[in-house]
Protein backbone atom coordinates (compact mmCIF):
# COMPACT_ATOMS: atom_id res chain seq x y z
CA UNK A 1 0.00 0.00 0.00
CA UNK A 2 1.14 3.37 -0.67
CA UNK A 3 1.95 5.96 2.17
CA UNK A 4 -0.77 8.69 1.49
CA UNK A 5 1.98 11.27 2.57
CA UNK A 6 4.04 10.31 -0.13
CA UNK A 7 1.32 10.94 -2.99
CA UNK A 8 0.53 14.53 -1.91
CA UNK A 9 1.98 17.72 -2.53
CA UNK A 10 0.88 19.00 0.89
CA UNK A 11 1.80 17.70 4.48
CA UNK A 12 -0.93 15.28 5.04
CA UNK A 13 -1.47 16.77 8.63
CA UNK A 14 -0.87 20.50 7.83
CA UNK A 15 -4.20 22.42 8.22
CA UNK A 16 -4.44 25.20 5.90
CA UNK A 17 -7.46 27.82 5.40
CA UNK A 18 -9.55 26.84 2.64
CA UNK A 19 -9.53 29.70 0.83
CA UNK A 20 -5.55 29.11 0.05
CA UNK A 21 -6.51 26.18 -1.33
CA UNK A 22 -6.04 25.74 -4.88
CA UNK A 23 -7.69 23.68 -7.53
CA UNK A 24 -5.60 20.52 -8.48
CA UNK A 25 -4.46 21.11 -12.23
CA UNK A 26 -2.74 17.87 -12.75
CA UNK A 27 -3.37 14.06 -13.32
CA UNK A 28 -3.55 11.19 -11.21
CA UNK A 29 -2.01 8.39 -12.45
CA UNK A 30 -4.32 5.42 -12.50
CA UNK A 31 -3.19 1.82 -11.89
CA UNK A 32 -4.21 -0.62 -14.25
CA UNK A 33 -7.09 -2.74 -13.06
CA UNK A 34 -6.85 -5.84 -11.35
CA UNK A 35 -8.14 -9.39 -12.56
CA UNK A 36 -10.99 -11.20 -11.13
CA UNK A 37 -14.65 -10.41 -12.26
CA UNK A 38 -13.81 -6.71 -13.34
CA UNK A 39 -14.54 -6.08 -16.51
CA UNK A 40 -13.94 -2.17 -16.41
CA UNK A 41 -11.22 -0.66 -13.82
CA UNK A 42 -10.18 2.88 -12.83
CA UNK A 43 -9.73 4.23 -15.78
CA UNK A 44 -12.57 3.56 -17.51
CA UNK A 45 -14.72 4.71 -14.11
CA UNK A 46 -12.23 7.55 -13.67
CA UNK A 47 -13.29 9.49 -16.76
CA UNK A 48 -16.79 9.95 -15.78
CA UNK A 49 -18.61 11.27 -12.73
CA UNK A 50 -22.21 12.08 -11.50
CA UNK A 51 -23.35 15.09 -14.35
CA UNK A 52 -21.54 12.73 -17.29
CA UNK A 53 -24.49 11.19 -19.61
CA UNK A 54 -24.01 8.29 -22.17
CA UNK A 55 -21.42 10.16 -24.05
CA UNK A 56 -19.16 10.37 -21.22
CA UNK A 57 -18.91 6.63 -20.14
CA UNK A 58 -18.83 3.06 -21.70
CA UNK A 59 -22.09 1.73 -22.02
CA UNK A 60 -22.12 -1.13 -19.58
CA UNK A 61 -21.13 2.04 -16.90
CA UNK A 62 -23.74 4.07 -18.14
CA UNK A 63 -26.21 1.45 -17.81
CA UNK A 64 -25.42 0.80 -14.16
CA UNK A 65 -25.98 4.59 -13.33
CA UNK A 66 -28.27 5.96 -15.15
CA UNK A 67 -31.24 5.26 -12.87
CA UNK A 68 -29.28 5.58 -9.81
CA UNK A 69 -30.46 8.70 -8.24
CA UNK A 70 -26.74 8.77 -6.31
CA UNK A 71 -24.48 8.05 -9.12
CA UNK A 72 -26.13 9.79 -11.39
CA UNK A 73 -26.64 13.73 -10.80
CA UNK A 74 -29.03 13.76 -13.69
CA UNK A 75 -31.09 10.51 -12.73
CA UNK A 76 -31.57 12.13 -9.24
CA UNK A 77 -34.11 14.53 -10.75
CA UNK A 78 -36.29 11.64 -11.98
CA UNK A 79 -35.46 8.08 -10.25
CA UNK A 80 -36.01 7.90 -6.43
CA UNK A 81 -34.46 5.26 -4.04
CA UNK A 82 -35.24 3.67 -0.60
CA UNK A 83 -33.28 2.71 2.26
CA UNK A 84 -34.34 -0.25 4.68
CA UNK A 85 -32.93 0.61 8.30
CA UNK A 86 -31.65 -3.63 8.93
CA UNK A 87 -28.06 -3.07 10.09
CA UNK A 88 -28.30 -1.63 13.66
CA UNK A 89 -24.78 -2.41 15.21
CA UNK A 90 -21.60 -0.63 14.21
CA UNK A 91 -17.51 -2.30 14.52
CA UNK A 92 -16.23 1.69 14.97
CA UNK A 93 -17.09 4.80 16.66
CA UNK A 94 -17.14 8.38 14.63
CA UNK A 95 -16.62 11.42 16.37
CA UNK A 96 -19.91 12.82 14.55
CA UNK A 97 -22.01 10.29 15.52
CA UNK A 98 -24.70 9.08 18.63
CA UNK A 99 -25.14 5.83 18.61
CA UNK A 100 -29.05 7.12 19.49
CA UNK A 101 -29.49 8.30 16.13
CA UNK A 102 -28.83 7.65 11.99
CA UNK A 103 -25.47 6.73 10.81
CA UNK A 104 -23.95 10.14 9.46
CA UNK A 105 -22.24 8.78 6.91
CA UNK A 106 -25.35 8.26 5.31
CA UNK A 107 -27.94 9.69 6.61
CA UNK A 108 -28.60 13.02 8.56
CA UNK A 109 -28.62 12.62 12.69
CA UNK A 110 -32.13 11.86 13.24
CA UNK A 111 -34.43 8.74 14.95
CA UNK A 112 -35.08 5.73 12.62
CA UNK A 113 -38.69 5.03 12.98
CA UNK A 114 -38.71 1.48 12.77
CA UNK A 115 -35.72 -1.20 12.69
CA UNK A 116 -36.97 -3.60 10.65
CA UNK A 117 -36.18 -7.84 10.11
CA UNK A 118 -34.87 -9.06 6.23
CA UNK A 119 -38.37 -10.02 6.12
CA UNK A 120 -40.03 -7.06 6.94
CA UNK A 121 -37.57 -4.60 5.08
CA UNK A 122 -38.38 -6.86 1.53
CA UNK A 123 -41.92 -6.48 2.20
CA UNK A 124 -41.48 -3.07 2.70
CA UNK A 125 -39.35 -2.43 -0.64
CA UNK A 126 -42.08 -4.62 -2.37
CA UNK A 127 -44.70 -2.05 -1.57
CA UNK A 128 -42.86 0.79 -2.07
CA UNK A 129 -41.73 0.03 -5.48
CA UNK A 130 -45.24 -1.05 -6.38
CA UNK A 131 -46.45 2.50 -5.14
CA UNK A 132 -43.82 4.51 -6.49
CA UNK A 133 -42.49 3.16 -9.89
CA UNK A 134 -39.55 5.40 -10.38
CA UNK A 135 -38.15 3.87 -7.68
CA UNK A 136 -35.11 2.04 -8.53
CA UNK A 137 -32.35 1.59 -6.01
CA UNK A 138 -32.80 -0.34 -2.45
CA UNK A 139 -29.73 0.94 -0.28
CA UNK A 140 -28.82 -0.57 3.33
CA UNK A 141 -27.18 2.18 5.13
CA UNK A 142 -27.32 1.90 8.81
CA UNK A 143 -28.58 2.80 11.03
CA UNK A 144 -25.61 1.44 12.36
CA UNK A 145 -22.60 0.33 9.32
CA UNK A 146 -23.96 -2.46 6.67
CA UNK A 147 -21.44 -4.36 7.16
CA UNK A 148 -21.30 -4.91 10.87
CA UNK A 149 -24.79 -7.00 10.58
CA UNK A 150 -23.41 -8.90 7.29
CA UNK A 151 -26.14 -11.29 7.73
CA UNK A 152 -29.28 -9.34 8.03
CA UNK A 153 -27.78 -7.23 4.97
CA UNK A 154 -27.16 -9.84 2.86
CA UNK A 155 -30.35 -11.84 3.58
CA UNK A 156 -32.68 -8.74 2.75
CA UNK A 157 -31.06 -8.61 -0.72
CA UNK A 158 -30.82 -12.15 -1.33
CA UNK A 159 -34.43 -12.17 -0.68
CA UNK A 160 -35.30 -8.58 -2.60
CA UNK A 161 -33.25 -10.27 -5.76
CA UNK A 162 -36.19 -12.99 -5.93
CA UNK A 163 -39.08 -10.65 -5.74
CA UNK A 164 -37.91 -7.30 -7.33
CA UNK A 165 -35.23 -8.41 -9.76
CA UNK A 166 -35.24 -5.21 -11.54
CA UNK A 167 -34.60 -2.85 -8.17
CA UNK A 168 -30.24 -1.91 -8.15
CA UNK A 169 -28.68 -2.96 -5.04
CA UNK A 170 -26.56 -0.50 -2.61
CA UNK A 171 -25.00 -0.47 0.46
CA UNK A 172 -22.74 1.71 2.90
CA UNK A 173 -20.06 1.29 4.53
CA UNK A 174 -17.19 2.67 6.95
CA UNK A 175 -15.45 0.02 5.54
CA UNK A 176 -13.66 -1.60 8.28
CA UNK A 177 -15.10 -4.94 7.55
CA UNK A 178 -15.06 -4.88 4.13
CA UNK A 179 -12.11 -6.61 2.20
CA UNK A 180 -13.82 -10.16 3.91
CA UNK A 181 -17.10 -9.32 2.40
CA UNK A 182 -16.44 -8.43 -1.00
CA UNK A 183 -16.95 -12.08 -2.23
CA UNK A 184 -20.71 -11.66 -0.33
CA UNK A 185 -21.37 -8.50 -2.23
CA UNK A 186 -20.40 -10.07 -5.88
CA UNK A 187 -22.21 -13.13 -5.03
CA UNK A 188 -25.73 -10.95 -4.92
CA UNK A 189 -24.89 -8.41 -7.74
CA UNK A 190 -24.27 -5.65 -5.45
CA UNK A 191 -23.00 -3.00 -8.02
CA UNK A 192 -22.60 0.30 -5.92
CA UNK A 193 -20.77 0.22 -2.65
CA UNK A 194 -20.20 3.72 -1.26
CA UNK A 195 -17.23 3.70 1.49
CA UNK A 196 -16.95 6.56 3.94
CA UNK A 197 -13.26 7.82 3.54
CA UNK A 198 -12.28 10.88 5.95
CA UNK A 199 -8.67 10.66 5.86
CA UNK A 200 -5.68 8.28 4.42
CA UNK A 201 -3.49 9.34 7.02
CA UNK A 202 -3.81 7.70 10.30
CA UNK A 203 -2.54 11.33 12.05
CA UNK A 204 -5.56 13.36 10.86
CA UNK A 205 -7.66 9.80 11.58
CA UNK A 206 -7.14 9.73 14.85
CA UNK A 207 -9.05 13.12 15.35
CA UNK A 208 -11.97 11.59 13.99
CA UNK A 209 -12.25 7.70 15.19
CA UNK A 210 -11.53 7.22 19.22
CA UNK A 211 -11.66 3.58 17.91
CA UNK A 212 -12.61 0.77 16.56
CA UNK A 213 -13.84 -2.77 17.16
CA UNK A 214 -11.16 -5.27 15.73
CA UNK A 215 -10.84 -8.78 16.17
CA UNK A 216 -12.76 -9.00 19.36
CA UNK A 217 -11.31 -6.06 21.45
CA UNK A 218 -11.12 -2.05 21.28
CA UNK A 219 -8.82 -0.56 19.72
CA UNK A 220 -7.74 3.16 20.44
CA UNK A 221 -5.70 6.26 18.65
CA UNK A 222 -3.65 6.11 15.94
CA UNK A 223 -3.17 2.28 15.66
CA UNK A 224 -7.26 2.52 15.03
CA UNK A 225 -7.03 5.13 12.42
CA UNK A 226 -4.47 2.91 10.96
CA UNK A 227 -6.39 -0.13 10.86
CA UNK A 228 -8.83 1.77 9.65
CA UNK A 229 -7.13 2.59 6.77
CA UNK A 230 -6.00 -0.08 5.43
CA UNK A 231 -9.15 -1.79 5.57
CA UNK A 232 -10.22 0.79 3.73
CA UNK A 233 -7.75 1.03 0.71
CA UNK A 234 -8.01 -2.52 0.73
CA UNK A 235 -11.79 -2.95 -0.05
CA UNK A 236 -11.85 -0.18 -2.49
CA UNK A 237 -9.21 -1.72 -4.87
CA UNK A 238 -10.98 -5.32 -4.60
CA UNK A 239 -14.00 -3.35 -5.68
CA UNK A 240 -12.20 -2.01 -8.19
CA UNK A 241 -10.88 -5.52 -9.47
CA UNK A 242 -14.20 -6.79 -9.45
CA UNK A 243 -15.79 -4.34 -11.47
CA UNK A 244 -18.11 -2.82 -8.44
CA UNK A 245 -18.93 0.77 -8.72
CA UNK A 246 -17.74 2.27 -5.90
CA UNK A 247 -18.33 5.65 -4.38
CA UNK A 248 -16.63 7.58 -1.53
CA UNK A 249 -18.33 9.45 1.11
CA UNK A 250 -16.16 12.15 3.20
CA UNK A 251 -17.21 14.35 6.03
CA UNK A 252 -15.69 17.53 5.62
CA UNK A 253 -14.62 18.78 9.21
CA UNK A 254 -13.14 21.97 8.97
CA UNK A 255 -9.82 22.59 10.41
CA UNK A 256 -9.40 18.61 10.92
CA UNK A 257 -9.47 17.38 7.18
CA UNK A 258 -10.48 20.32 4.68
CA UNK A 259 -6.85 20.59 3.46
CA UNK A 260 -6.88 16.85 3.82
CA UNK A 261 -9.76 15.53 1.98
CA UNK A 262 -8.02 17.10 -1.14
CA UNK A 263 -4.92 13.87 -0.89
CA UNK A 264 -7.94 11.60 0.05
CA UNK A 265 -9.59 12.48 -3.23
CA UNK A 266 -6.37 11.73 -5.25
CA UNK A 267 -6.46 8.21 -3.28
CA UNK A 268 -9.65 6.90 -4.03
CA UNK A 269 -9.34 8.28 -7.78
CA UNK A 270 -5.69 6.19 -7.82
CA UNK A 271 -7.87 3.42 -6.60
CA UNK A 272 -10.44 3.39 -9.44
CA UNK A 273 -12.98 4.74 -7.28
CA UNK A 274 -16.02 6.03 -9.57
CA UNK A 275 -17.16 8.92 -7.42
CA UNK A 276 -16.39 11.26 -4.27
CA UNK A 277 -19.03 12.75 -2.58
CA UNK A 278 -17.84 15.07 -0.07
CA UNK A 279 -20.54 16.32 2.34
CA UNK A 280 -20.73 18.92 5.02
CA UNK A 281 -20.33 18.16 8.92
CA UNK A 282 -23.70 18.52 10.73
CA UNK A 283 -22.49 19.09 14.31
CA UNK A 284 -25.34 20.74 16.87
CA UNK A 285 -24.37 19.81 20.49
CA UNK A 286 -28.12 18.60 20.76
CA UNK A 287 -27.12 15.30 18.42
CA UNK A 288 -24.91 14.67 21.60
CA UNK A 289 -21.83 13.73 19.26
CA UNK A 290 -17.97 14.08 20.23
CA UNK A 291 -18.15 17.17 18.08
CA UNK A 292 -21.67 18.68 18.16
CA UNK A 293 -20.65 18.86 22.45
CA UNK A 294 -17.18 20.42 22.19
CA UNK A 295 -18.32 22.79 19.17
CA UNK A 296 -16.54 21.43 16.45
CA UNK A 297 -18.31 23.61 13.60
CA UNK A 298 -19.92 22.29 10.23
CA UNK A 299 -18.97 24.03 7.04
CA UNK A 300 -20.11 27.31 5.56
CA UNK A 301 -21.34 27.39 1.84
CA UNK A 302 -18.31 28.70 0.44
CA UNK A 303 -15.86 26.80 2.58
CA UNK A 304 -18.02 23.11 1.06
CA UNK A 305 -17.94 24.18 -3.00
CA UNK A 306 -14.22 25.58 -2.30
CA UNK A 307 -13.01 22.21 -1.05
CA UNK A 308 -15.58 20.55 -3.63
CA UNK A 309 -13.86 22.94 -6.76
CA UNK A 310 -10.70 22.03 -5.11
CA UNK A 311 -10.90 18.21 -6.21
CA UNK A 312 -11.87 19.11 -9.82
CA UNK A 313 -9.42 17.29 -11.49
CA UNK A 314 -9.24 14.56 -9.25
CA UNK A 315 -12.08 11.71 -8.59
CA UNK A 316 -15.49 13.00 -9.68
CA UNK A 317 -17.29 14.94 -7.57
CA UNK A 318 -20.99 13.87 -6.46
CA UNK A 319 -22.68 17.49 -5.02
CA UNK A 320 -26.23 16.59 -4.85
CA UNK A 321 -25.88 14.14 -1.78
CA UNK A 322 -28.66 15.05 0.72
CA UNK A 323 -27.43 13.11 3.57
CA UNK A 324 -30.37 11.07 3.82
CA UNK A 325 -31.65 9.02 7.02
CA UNK A 326 -31.24 5.61 7.15
CA UNK A 327 -35.06 4.99 6.43
CA UNK A 328 -35.44 7.28 3.62
CA UNK A 329 -38.31 6.70 0.66
CA UNK A 330 -38.31 9.09 -2.18
CA UNK A 331 -36.63 11.53 -4.80
CA UNK A 332 -33.35 12.73 -2.90
CA UNK A 333 -34.37 15.88 -0.82
CA UNK A 334 -37.62 14.31 -0.18
CA UNK A 335 -39.02 12.00 2.10
CA UNK A 336 -41.73 9.68 1.78
CA UNK A 337 -41.22 7.42 4.65
CA UNK A 338 -44.05 7.73 6.87
CA UNK A 339 -46.12 7.24 3.88
CA UNK A 340 -44.36 3.36 4.56
CA UNK A 341 -44.67 2.83 7.90
CA UNK A 342 -45.00 -1.49 8.41
CA UNK A 343 -48.49 -0.91 9.98
CA UNK A 344 -49.64 1.03 7.03
CA UNK A 345 -47.88 -1.61 4.57
CA UNK A 346 -50.25 -4.06 6.06
CA UNK A 347 -53.52 -2.48 4.82
CA UNK A 348 -51.78 -2.00 1.32
CA UNK A 349 -53.27 -4.16 -1.88
CA UNK A 350 -49.48 -4.45 -3.14
CA UNK A 351 -49.26 -5.75 -6.57
CA UNK A 352 -45.46 -6.24 -8.19
CA UNK A 353 -46.05 -4.84 -11.57
CA UNK A 354 -42.92 -5.20 -13.62
CA UNK A 355 -44.66 -4.19 -16.88
CA UNK A 356 -46.45 -1.41 -15.49
CA UNK A 357 -42.62 -0.16 -13.72
CA UNK A 358 -41.15 -0.53 -16.74
CA UNK A 359 -43.62 1.60 -18.93
CA UNK A 360 -43.40 4.62 -16.34
CA UNK A 361 -39.58 4.22 -16.60
CA UNK A 362 -39.69 4.92 -20.48
CA UNK A 363 -41.80 7.97 -19.93
CA UNK A 364 -39.20 9.49 -17.50
CA UNK A 365 -36.78 8.67 -20.16
CA UNK A 366 -38.25 10.47 -22.60
CA UNK A 367 -38.93 13.02 -20.53
CA UNK A 368 -35.02 12.95 -19.76
CA UNK A 369 -34.18 13.11 -23.56
CA UNK A 370 -35.82 16.32 -24.06
CA UNK A 371 -34.24 17.62 -20.91
CA UNK A 372 -31.07 17.25 -22.45
CA UNK A 373 -32.05 18.48 -25.62
CA UNK A 374 -32.84 21.59 -24.12
CA UNK A 375 -30.02 22.38 -22.67
CA UNK A 376 -27.61 21.33 -25.61
CA UNK A 377 -29.67 24.02 -27.58
CA UNK A 378 -29.23 26.95 -24.52
CA UNK A 379 -25.74 25.52 -24.89
CA UNK A 380 -25.01 26.46 -28.72
CA UNK A 381 -27.10 29.78 -28.26
CA UNK A 382 -25.08 30.96 -25.83
CA UNK A 383 -21.70 30.26 -27.30
CA UNK A 384 -23.12 31.79 -30.44
CA UNK A 385 -23.45 35.13 -28.48
CA UNK A 386 -19.69 35.29 -27.88
CA UNK A 387 -18.20 34.71 -24.56
CA UNK A 388 -15.74 37.50 -24.11
CA UNK A 389 -16.40 37.81 -20.26
CA UNK A 390 -15.51 35.39 -17.62
CA UNK A 391 -17.95 35.56 -15.14
CA UNK A 392 -19.40 32.90 -13.34
CA UNK A 393 -21.86 33.25 -10.62
CA UNK A 394 -24.44 30.89 -8.61
CA UNK A 395 -28.21 31.03 -8.99
CA UNK A 396 -31.07 29.30 -6.62
CA UNK A 397 -33.52 27.22 -8.96
CA UNK A 398 -37.14 26.44 -7.26
CA UNK A 399 -37.78 23.07 -8.50
CA UNK A 400 -40.26 20.48 -7.68
CA UNK A 401 -38.89 17.55 -10.02
CA UNK A 402 -38.21 16.97 -13.46
CA UNK A 403 -35.54 18.99 -14.05
CA UNK A 404 -38.10 22.18 -14.79
CA UNK A 405 -38.99 25.90 -13.08
CA UNK A 406 -41.55 24.88 -11.54
CA UNK A 407 -42.10 25.64 -7.66
CA UNK A 408 -43.52 28.21 -6.05
CA UNK A 409 -40.95 30.58 -3.76
CA UNK A 410 -43.04 30.25 -0.95
CA UNK A 411 -43.48 26.18 -1.03
CA UNK A 412 -39.42 25.80 -1.17
CA UNK A 413 -37.98 23.61 1.01
CA UNK A 414 -34.80 23.13 -1.23
CA UNK A 415 -33.29 25.38 -3.82
CA UNK A 416 -30.90 24.01 -6.29
CA UNK A 417 -27.64 25.89 -6.82
CA UNK A 418 -26.41 26.05 -10.01
CA UNK A 419 -23.15 28.07 -11.71
CA UNK A 420 -23.66 29.39 -14.88
CA UNK A 421 -21.20 30.93 -17.47
CA UNK A 422 -21.63 31.28 -20.49
CA UNK A 423 -19.79 27.73 -21.15
CA UNK A 424 -22.28 25.64 -18.97
CA UNK A 425 -25.14 25.51 -16.19
CA UNK A 426 -23.36 22.87 -13.81
CA UNK A 427 -25.69 21.28 -10.83
CA UNK A 428 -23.26 22.02 -7.54
CA UNK A 429 -25.25 21.82 -4.76
CA UNK A 430 -28.95 22.19 -2.66
CA UNK A 431 -30.05 24.19 -0.01
CA UNK A 432 -32.61 23.48 3.00
CA UNK A 433 -34.42 26.23 3.45
CA UNK A 434 -37.85 26.41 6.04
CA UNK A 435 -41.17 26.89 4.22
CA UNK A 436 -41.89 30.72 3.69
CA UNK A 437 -45.43 29.79 2.70
CA UNK A 438 -47.58 28.58 6.25
CA UNK A 439 -51.02 27.63 5.68
CA UNK A 440 -51.76 29.79 2.47
CA UNK A 441 -49.71 33.04 4.12
CA UNK A 442 -45.81 33.70 3.74
CA UNK A 443 -44.50 33.86 6.94
CA UNK A 444 -41.93 36.95 6.77
CA UNK A 445 -39.95 36.22 9.46
CA UNK A 446 -38.68 33.20 7.66
CA UNK A 447 -36.95 35.58 4.80
CA UNK A 448 -33.97 35.97 6.73
CA UNK A 449 -33.22 32.50 7.07
CA UNK A 450 -33.51 31.92 3.47
CA UNK A 451 -31.86 34.86 1.89
CA UNK A 452 -28.85 33.42 4.38
CA UNK A 453 -28.95 29.94 2.93
CA UNK A 454 -28.63 31.72 -0.87
CA UNK A 455 -26.84 34.75 0.17
CA UNK A 456 -24.06 33.87 -2.39
CA UNK A 457 -26.37 33.58 -5.48
CA UNK A 458 -27.38 36.35 -7.72
CA UNK A 459 -30.42 35.29 -8.86
CA UNK A 460 -33.56 32.91 -7.61
CA UNK A 461 -35.62 31.16 -10.50
CA UNK A 462 -39.08 30.39 -9.41
CA UNK A 463 -42.33 29.49 -10.83
CA UNK A 464 -44.15 32.69 -9.14
CA UNK A 465 -43.49 35.12 -6.12
CA UNK A 466 -45.25 37.39 -4.21
CA UNK A 467 -44.73 41.04 -3.48
CA UNK A 468 -42.93 40.75 -0.21
CA UNK A 469 -40.15 37.90 -0.58
CA UNK A 470 -39.32 39.84 -3.97
CA UNK A 471 -38.96 43.13 -2.51
CA UNK A 472 -36.71 41.46 0.31
CA UNK A 473 -34.51 39.49 -1.77
CA UNK A 474 -34.15 42.22 -4.35
CA UNK A 475 -32.53 44.23 -1.39
CA UNK A 476 -30.59 41.90 -0.78
CA UNK A 477 -28.87 41.93 -4.24
CA UNK A 478 -30.42 38.38 -5.50
CA UNK A 479 -32.62 39.20 -8.30
CA UNK A 480 -36.10 37.31 -8.04
CA UNK A 481 -36.85 35.56 -11.68
CA UNK A 482 -40.36 34.63 -12.79
CA UNK A 483 -40.13 34.40 -16.15
CA UNK A 484 -39.00 30.98 -16.89
CA UNK A 485 -42.03 29.00 -15.37
CA UNK A 486 -42.32 25.16 -16.65
CA UNK A 487 -38.60 25.31 -18.78
CA UNK A 488 -35.85 22.74 -18.08
CA UNK A 489 -33.36 24.22 -15.81
CA UNK A 490 -30.44 24.42 -17.28
CA UNK A 491 -32.02 26.62 -20.28
CA UNK A 492 -33.86 28.74 -17.99
CA UNK A 493 -30.74 29.36 -16.50
CA UNK A 494 -28.47 29.78 -19.42
CA UNK A 495 -31.56 32.60 -21.39
CA UNK A 496 -31.49 34.55 -17.67
CA UNK A 497 -27.74 34.54 -17.88
CA UNK A 498 -27.50 35.55 -21.50
CA UNK A 499 -29.72 38.68 -20.38
CA UNK A 500 -27.54 39.20 -17.29
CA UNK A 501 -24.36 39.72 -19.17
CA UNK A 502 -26.05 42.17 -21.59
CA UNK A 503 -27.41 44.13 -18.94
CA UNK A 504 -23.53 44.10 -17.43
CA UNK A 505 -22.17 44.80 -20.86
CA UNK A 506 -24.52 47.60 -21.85
CA UNK A 507 -23.76 49.40 -18.16
CA UNK A 508 -27.30 48.59 -16.99
CA UNK A 509 -25.96 46.80 -13.83
CA UNK A 510 -22.39 46.56 -12.27
CA UNK A 511 -21.17 42.72 -11.71
CA UNK A 512 -20.15 42.10 -8.33
CA UNK A 513 -19.29 39.05 -6.33
CA UNK A 514 -21.09 37.95 -4.21
CA UNK A 515 -20.72 36.68 -0.32
CA UNK A 516 -20.78 33.40 2.08
CA UNK A 517 -23.86 31.33 2.73
CA UNK A 518 -24.93 28.86 5.73
CA UNK A 519 -25.45 25.58 5.17
CA UNK A 520 -28.64 24.90 7.43
CA UNK A 521 -27.84 22.03 10.27
CA UNK A 522 -29.26 19.23 10.76
CA UNK A 523 -30.97 19.82 7.75
CA UNK A 524 -33.82 17.60 7.21
CA UNK A 525 -36.77 18.40 9.67
CA UNK A 526 -39.77 17.72 9.86
CA UNK A 527 -41.24 21.09 9.35
CA UNK A 528 -39.19 21.63 6.85
CA UNK A 529 -40.14 18.66 4.60
CA UNK A 530 -43.77 18.93 5.64
CA UNK A 531 -46.37 19.89 3.20
FE1 LIG B 1 -28.56 5.04 -0.42
FE2 LIG B 1 -26.09 5.80 -0.46
FE3 LIG B 1 -26.92 3.94 -2.10
FE4 LIG B 1 -27.65 6.41 -2.46
S1 LIG B 1 -27.86 7.41 -0.39
S2 LIG B 1 -26.85 3.76 0.09
S3 LIG B 1 -25.57 5.63 -2.60
S4 LIG B 1 -28.98 4.62 -2.49
FE5 LIG B 1 -27.23 9.22 -1.82
FE6 LIG B 1 -28.35 9.64 0.48
FE7 LIG B 1 -26.21 11.01 -0.22
FE8 LIG B 1 -26.03 8.50 0.35
S5 LIG B 1 -28.18 11.07 -1.19
S6 LIG B 1 -26.64 10.08 1.75
S7 LIG B 1 -25.12 9.51 -1.39
FE1 LIG C 1 -21.96 6.09 13.43
FE2 LIG C 1 -21.85 5.24 10.93
FE3 LIG C 1 -19.60 6.09 12.16
FE4 LIG C 1 -20.75 3.78 12.84
S1 LIG C 1 -19.81 4.28 10.86
S2 LIG C 1 -20.00 5.35 14.25
S3 LIG C 1 -22.94 4.23 12.68
S4 LIG C 1 -21.40 7.34 11.63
Amino acid sequence: MQASSNASDLPATAYIGISQIKPLGVKVEVPSAGGGCGTHGGEGKASCGSSGGPDDMPPDIWEKVKNHPCYSEEAHHHYARMHVAVAPACNIQCNYCNRKYDCSNESRPGVVSQKLTPEQAVKKVVAVASEIPQMTVLGIAGPGDSLASPKKTFETFRMLQEQAPDIKLCLSTNGLALPDLVDEICRYNIDHVTITINMVDPAVGEKIYPWIFWEHKRVTGYEAARILHEQQMKGLEMLTARGVLTKINSVLIPGINDAHLIEVNREVKKRGAFLHNIMPLISEPEHGTHFGLTGQRGPSAQELKAVQDACMGGANLMRHCRQCRADAVGLLGEDRSEEFTLDKIEQMEVVYDLERRREYQQRVEAERDAQHAAKQEALAASAQTGAADRIKVLVAVATKGGGRVNEHFGHVSEFQIFEVSAAEALFVGHRRVDLYCQGGYGDDEQLPSVVRAINDCHAVLVAKIGACPKDELSQAGIEPVDQYVGEFIEKAALAWFDDYRSRVASGAIVHEARGDASIRQGAYTTSASAA
